[in-house]
């Protein structure tokens, strides 16, 4: 295959909010832009893949309530429709983004495939596919399985790589490929959504994420009861899922009136482009895109040093890192941005050049897609290690 000809991509991850779904469907966004074909296979549309986009091709795939299925199974439909696509669309690669199922059925997809049209797979290890699952005795040795029929590993952080094959041993290569994040245009100006959200000079500090039990809500309010100075900050959760579990903590810890909740926002540039800072609790992370997310609008964050967090954030330099488990240094390094501009503006500065330099679609994409043409020259994986 010539290294220009534009391939035909079939790209299957979680549609909802999470990081390997935002990632997932920006990277098909910038394969389109970049002359690719791409097709997007699962149960519903990513949601941040733009709703009007002429060339994006979405099929889904629907899972079946037999009566005699105690659990709906997804992994057979979603493997079926993979090979349907395969074939109809004559697809070179199935990339999928998180392990469980998707590497599995795509490795059942191209089972079913004619042999002279042997697609190939490219697996994204995300994190808690590795972390989580990969531990998990009735998940692990499927997850290797189908790691060591890929035709090529990703993982988004060297912490993941290692923790993949420290813990799921998996021996083939594995390559690391960092996220990335092109900033959209926000649809309102700072001033507007600051008023909107009855901020006014106090510094706002910006927490995104899915508040699964890994992001440690629990100790992101802990720390935020305990900054000081008390009225100089007010704490924005933009949250992928309902918060309302978390309010009696708000309440018990007199949080009122300072923590603003935003429930499933789809663009996430409006409250990004407000934000003086950002904080994180995690207790892992394989690489925490909403950092980078904050980093691209200048906005230096304050997080746990856990998992693949100290290779976006360059500790000092372009944000804080403090130990996990520790709400004190959380809101101890939180105070010291509320409390100062500068510090504030030169961490953020710092840390937009970072992301620039190290995370850029520029700069990621291109990997991929050498990565695509590496397995398109090699023959498909026998599963042999
Ligand atoms: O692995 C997960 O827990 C889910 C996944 C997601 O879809 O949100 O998050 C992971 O992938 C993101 C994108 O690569 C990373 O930014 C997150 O750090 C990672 N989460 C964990 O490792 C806990």
């Amino acid at each position: 295959m010539s290294s220009s000809a534009p391939l035909k991509i079939g790209i299957t991850c979680y549609p909802t909010v999470g990081g390997s779904g935002i990632l997932a469907a920006e990277l098909g966004t910038e394969l389109l832009a970049r002359g690719h074909e791409v097709h997007f296979i699962s149960y519903e549309k990513p949601f941040r893949l733009p709703a009007d986009h002429p060339r994006v091709f979405f099929h889904p795939v629907t899972v079946n309530t037999y009566g005699l299925f105690k659990y709906p199974d997804y992994t057979l439909p979603l493997s079926v429709r993979m090979a349907e696509v395969a074939r109809d669309h004559r697809l070179d690669i199935l990339h999928v983004h998180y392990a469980v199922p998707h590497a599995t059925a795509a490795i059942l997809a191209r089972e079913m495939l004619p042999p002279d049209h042997p697609v190939r797979i490219v697996t994204t290890l995300h994190g808690t596919d590795t972390t989580l699952l990969g531990r998990d005795p009735g998940y692990g040795p499927a997850i290797r399985h189908a790691l060591e029929r890929s035709d090529a590993i990703t993982t988004v952080s060297e912490f993941l790589r290692r923790e993949t094959i420290n813990h799921l041993g998996v021996r083939c290569p594995i390559d690391v490929i960092h996220n990335f994040f092109e900033p959209g245009t926000p649809g309102r100006s700072r001033a507007e959504v600051r008023r909107e959200l009855g901020v006014g000079d106090e510094a706002l500090i910006l927490h995104i994420s899915n508040l699964r039990p890994v992001k440690r809500i629990d100790l992101l309010l802990e720390a935020a009861a305990r900054i000081r100075p008390t009225d100089r900050f007010k704490l924005l959760i933009v949250a992928g899922e309902d918060f309302a579990p978390f309010q009696a903590d708000v309440r018990r810890l007199g949080l009122e009136g300072r923590v603003i909740v935003r429930e499933r926002i789809n663009r996430v540039e409006d409250f990004l482009q407000a934000a003086d800072l950002a904080m994180f609790s995690s207790e892992t992370e394989s690489f925490c895109l909403a950092i980078l997310e904050a980093m691209c609008f200048g906005v230096p964050s304050v997080s746990t040093a856990v998992g693949g967090i100290p290779e976006v954030v360059a500790d000092g330099t372009t944000g804080c890192l403090v130990p996990f488990g520790d709400p004190d240094a959380l809101a101890a390094a939180a105070g010291r941005l509320v409390s100062d501009p500068a510090l504030r503006q030169r961490l953020g500065a710092a840390g937009r050049t970072r992301a620039a330099e190290l995370f850029s679609a520029a700069r990621i994409v291109p990997r991929y897609v050498d990565l695509y043409r590496r397995v398109m020259d090699t023959p498909p994986s026998s599963g042999q290690v």
